[in-house]
């Protein structure tokens, strides 16, 4: 552990005190001291409203709203008036299909989608497709269980309304080849939806590069508060959609009853806002990229290369993800349940995860109920890792299964 990570894990309570071996990143990261404090000053010295009132402390709130959007923004390569504050991606993702799904669909339109997806990207369309007579067409998978640039054009045509695709699959860890899709989907006048809940904590994203025209991320995947997120979307798209949620604070004015509503982003934040989650989400992206993104690289691959060679030292274990991007591997102990080997882990204190990770379709593909799955952060260690292999050896010694 060189000096930079160990002042990184001083930040995490669980890390500092080595409470836990935490390898359960997918599912959410640990929150920094930083973003809690920030997420305190906003409740112990603030408190109020923001974009409401017109006194001192509720235009300093709003400031820091806003600050937060800019802060997103400038996060993503986009305009300010292109990010709109969710409770997560999978909200995100859900207006996405709800507003511009419905509303532009038609039968016999095709929705592109994969079964590599988490279900908050794939489900929304699930139930579009139902209501609109829309067609979902799934991009076959390589031998990898990969989406290729190859494999998406044989399914991509002129009735292609919709490509909604993750950009990292939280069960393989597989980066999907955005912006080539991007670009040949364009050709066809499709509109793009790229779910990043897992790609933003371990990429640099630029969205004008990506050239996507919806991206949806949770802050709580970067260290940041629970239940508030992102939807970016090119302002001309979001600008002409109908609102989902209609209420306080996103209408222009309401005459004899009709309303007009705000342009873009406001027209889509009904309601009083989750104001300190925004405001801990400038915190995170600032601690994020205060760690640096190249640190989040080297680490990811050192930790990457160590996990994989240790898992394979050992015997009976199956690995669905050999060749994955990022350091998480998606496995099972032959014979042994995934929830059984869980509880063991966790009887040392190892958190992972086990089950089917909410991709269904994915478990369907790779003929699994369930599998384990550990997935790695910039904070974590080469000696947890080697915890987690002595703890492996261990539940298999339990189940007699080595
Ligand atoms: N998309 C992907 C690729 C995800 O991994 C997740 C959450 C979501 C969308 C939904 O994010 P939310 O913040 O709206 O819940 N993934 C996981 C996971 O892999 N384990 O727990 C949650």
């Amino acid at each position: 552990m060189n000096t930079k990570q160990k002042n990184i894990r001083n930040d995490f309570y669980l890390l500092k005190h080595n409470k836990v071996v935490y390898f359960d990143n997918a599912a959410s990261a640990l929150k920094p001291k930083q973003v809690a404090k920030t997420i305190n000053n906003y409740y112990t010295k603030l408190g109020t409203n923001s974009s409401r009132g017109v006194y001192k402390l509720a235009y300093e709130v709003t400031t820091l709203y806003e600050d937060s959007r800019e802060s997103v923004a400038k996060f993503l390569n986009c305009e300010s008036r292109e990010v709109v504050f969710t409770k997560g991606a999978t909200n995100s993702l859900n207006i996405v299909a709800t507003s511009y799904g419905l509303n532009n669909l038609k039968a016999g339109d095709e929705i592109i989608t994969s079964k590599l997806e988490h279900h908050s990207s794939i489900l929304p369309w699930v139930e579009v497709a139902k209501k609109t007579g829309a067609v979902l067409k799934y991009v076959p998978l390589d031998k990898h269980s990969r989406i290729t640039v190859e494999n998406f054009k044989s399914v991509c045509t002129n009735k292609t309304k919709i490509v909604a695709l993750t950009h990292m699959s939280n069960v393989m860890g597989y980066l999907t080849p955005v912006k080539e899709i991007c670009k040949i989907a364009h050709s066809f006048n499709a509109i793009t939806i790229i779910d990043g809940a897992q790609s933003v904590p371990h990429l640099k994203i630029d969205v004008k590069d990506l050239d996507c025209d919806f991206f949806a991320f949770s802050a709580h995947k970067i260290c940041g508060p629970m239940g508030v997120g992102v939807l970016y979307g090119k302002f001309d798209l979001l600008n002409n959609m109908i609102p989902v949620e209609v209420g306080g604070g996103m209408i222009e004015d309401v005459v004899n009853g009709e309303p007009t509503y705000k342009k873009a982003p406001f027209k889509f934040e009904a309601g009083t806002p989750i104001i300190a989650g925004v405001i801990g989400l400038k915190t995170a992206i600032d601690y994020i990229n205060n760690v640096g993104y190249d640190f989040i690289y080297k680490t990811s691959k050192e930790l990457k290369d160590y996990l994989f060679a240790r898992l394979k030292e050992l015997k009976n274990i199956t690995i669905y993800n050999d060749d994955t991007d990022i350091p998480l591997v998606a496995f099972n102990i032959d014979g042994i349940h995934s929830h059984d080997a869980a509880s063991v882990y966790d009887n040392y204190n190892i958190c992972v995860r086990a089950g089917h990770h909410c991709a269904k379709p994915l478990m369907d593909y790779l003929g699994q109920i369930a599998t384990l799955r550990v997935s790695l952060y910039y904070y974590n260690t080469k000696e947890e890792i080697d915890k987690f292999i002595a703890v492996t050896k261990a539940v298999q010694e339990f189940f007699n299964k080595n």
